[in-house]
């Protein structure tokens, strides 16, 4: 490589680090309620229905998760738990996930909006959920991997 090529190379890496820098702070914003779509409507993989807690769910060929609630979904908070393997079975976290919940049933009246999922130690995922009316309940969780949704999943539930 000669020295033009190299300079020319190092300008390059130094604008996709800035441009890399630029987007992170919007990764840890959680949106408002009841704003502009996102997640399920943005594009990306459709969104599948997810099996009942505790079952595998896999995300393409190399992840799986589980998600799991703290205690059976009634009125009030409950955590909504995900924890992301490698398919070895080995627990990861380089995943964001976020979770959007709603009444299907009378959309737009509890949007919690997108909200992203907290990682604890271990390295779960953990979402509150707030419950505030009895009937029929779902969590839309987006998965991305460096900005780029990788799954899409809807859980459902009644309280
Ligand atoms: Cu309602």
């Amino acid at each position: 490589m000669n020295r033009t090529a190299r300079i020319l190379a190092a300008l390059a890496l130094a604008a996709v680090t800035a441009a890399a820098a630029a987007a992170q702070p919007a990764r840890s914003c959680c949106s408002s309620p009841g704003l502009a779509p996102s997640g399920p409507q943005a594009g990306g993989p459709e969104v599948k229905d997810l099996p009942k807690a505790g079952k595998k769910c896999s995300i393409g060929e190399v992840n799986y998760f589980v998600y799991d609630f703290d205690r059976t979904p009634k009125m009030g908070t409950v955590i909504l738990k995900i924890q992301v393997f490698d398919k070895d079975g080995k627990q990861v976290s380089d995943l964001d996930i976020t979770g959007r919940s709603d009444m299907p049933s009378m959309r737009g009246a509890h949007d919690s909006g997108e909200v992203a999922f907290k990682l604890n130690k271990k390295g779960d995922y953990l979402l509150p959920v707030n419950i505030v009316m009895p009937g029929d309940w779902e969590v839309l969780v987006t998965f991305s991997r460096t900005k780029i949704v990788v799954f899409r999943g809807r859980i459902a539930f009644g309280v």
